[in-house]
């Protein structure tokens, strides 16, 4: 059995990933391909429970040591129980968010080494990468702007723009760097330009033009 396609998507809060995600799994799908969606940190029940740790606000502060370390053991349970079994089946998986989140976020955001954190990468998923990262790019001040639309801030909702800076030019670097891996899409422009943006992108993974 032909091994299913891993795609993730990632990108600043509020540029867009729910929304396109959907456009992206329902090309798939109208394609004839099985795909399945999960999310980074969780996934798993026990990878959703790391989640609401790292996501809520209490009173306890997160040390930054620890928030890479449940970053990575929440990817471990998604890895091992949830994305290998399903790519070996030859389903096709689309992953919100996955290392490359780490490393804008921990790395380009938090000032964590990126040795240390591709070393705990290699460590814990190896050789599973995405075949595709799809990095969805707007200004910080647009994507603050969508995502203030929205409820209560969690943990990572209030760090100063300053930090959302540094994670948006450590992603760009990162999709500079790995150029076969990143496709990045411009989501500044309204809505309907990027959904055929992501049409097309569909296209050209399922034409193999991309992978
Ligand atoms: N994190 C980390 O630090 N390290 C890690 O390793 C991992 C994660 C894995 C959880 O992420 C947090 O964890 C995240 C990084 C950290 N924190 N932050 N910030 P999350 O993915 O669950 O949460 P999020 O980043 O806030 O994503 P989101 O809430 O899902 O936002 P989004 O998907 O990018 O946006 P959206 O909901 O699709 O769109 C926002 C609004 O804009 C919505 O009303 C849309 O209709 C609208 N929209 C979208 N596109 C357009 C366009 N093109 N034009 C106009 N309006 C639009």
């Amino acid at each position: 059995m032909e091994r299913g396609k891993f795609i993730s998507i990632e990108g600043i809060e509020g540029v867009g990933k729910s929304t396109n995600m959907a456009t992206l799994v329902e090309c798939l799908e109208t394609a004839g391909r099985k795909v399945l969606t999960t999310r980074e940190p969780g996934g798993t029940p026990l990878a959703e429970d790391i989640r609401d740790i790292l996501m809520n606000r209490g009173d306890e502060p997160v040390p930054e040591i620890a928030e890479v370390l449940l970053m990575f053991a929440a990817r471990s349970f998604n890895v091992n129980n949830v994305i290998v079994p399903a790519l070996d089946a030859g389903t096709w998986v689309v992953c919100d968010r996955f290392t490359d989140s780490t490393r804008a976020y921990q790395g380009g955001g938090r000032g964590i080494p990126m040795e240390t954190i591709d070393l705990v990468a290699d460590w814990v998923h190896g050789d599973t990468w995405p075949d595709v990262t799809i990095l969805l790019d707007a200004p910080v001040e647009v994507g603050m702007e969508r995502a203030g639309q929205r409820s209560e801030p969690d943990r990572f909702e209030q760090e100063r723009n300053e930090f959302f800076e540094r994670v948006r030019e450590c992603y760009l670097r990162l999709a500079m760097s790995e150029p076969d891996r990143f496709v990045v899409i411009d989501t500044t422009r309204g809505l309907n330009e990027v959904t055929n943006d992501m049409r097309t992108l569909v296209a050209q993974i399922l034409a193999d033009n991309v992978l």
